[in-house]
């Protein structure tokens, strides 16, 4: 088997890009990550990648004049490594239609929520807010509208009478580590 090239973006912590890395690691798993491009200098993300190996690379939006230049300076350094799949994991900037385009069909996001309830930055809170019962992730491709690209694969998690923002987000965070390897897979698979 040869595996596929696999670009990930991320802005934070990178417990999914962690938890990307751990199932590459199997000969058997159909991916490689070939780099990892941070927005933010501080992103302990970039520290997970270097510990394993994989070249980490800071594009901060703060250095370029407009989205697309910063989407740009993304698009070269995913062409030079070769990357043939985009993953989003935790990536806090939104994506113009160029960066978009160039990706179609082979860029996935992780949401943490049952798509297509609760889109946007707070799924969480907005979820306890709603006095739901359940909520989840789902993984999805990444289209130009937010959060609304058809979902690759999906985990239900029950929300408790006594649960916190923070307490469900930590029982969805387990689901995602789980959940993001499998879509990835899915959609290598169908490609
Ligand atoms: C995200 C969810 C929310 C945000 C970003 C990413 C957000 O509202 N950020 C604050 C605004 C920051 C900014 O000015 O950029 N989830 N791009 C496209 N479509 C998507 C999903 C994510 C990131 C970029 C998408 C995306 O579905 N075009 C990940
Ligand atoms: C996850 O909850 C994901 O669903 C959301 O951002 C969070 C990223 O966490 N898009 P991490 O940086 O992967 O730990």
């Amino acid at each position: 088997m040869k595996k596929r090239r696999v670009g990930v973006l991320i802005s934070g912590n990178g417990s999914n890009l962690q938890a990307l890395i751990d199932a590459c690691a199997a000969a058997d798993y159909p991916a490689q990550i070939v780099l990892v491009i941070s927005n933010k200098p501080d992103a302990y993300g970039l520290v997970r990648a270097k510990n394993a190996g994989i070249p980490a690379h800071i594009v901060n939006h703060k250095d370029y004049a407009s989205r697309e230049e910063f989407d740009i300076a993304m698009n070269v350094l995913l062409n030079k490594y070769e990357a043939e799949f985009v993953c989003l994991a935790g990536f806090m900037r939104i994506l113009s239609a160029g960066f978009v385009d160039a990706w179609q069909g082979r860029m996935l996001n992780i949401h943490p929520s049952l798509l297509p309830d609760f889109k946007g930055g707070h799924a969480v809170r907005d979820a306890l807010a709603a006095g739901a019962k359940e909520t989840g992730c789902s993984v999805h491709l990444v289209t130009e509208e937010m959060d609304a690209g058809e979902v690759i694969a999906q985990a239900k998690i029950s929300i408790l009478t006594d649960d916190s923002e923070e307490k469900l987000h930590q029982r969805i965070h387990e689901q995602e580590h789980l959940l993001y390897p499998q879509a990835l897979k899915i959609l290598i698979n169908n490609n």
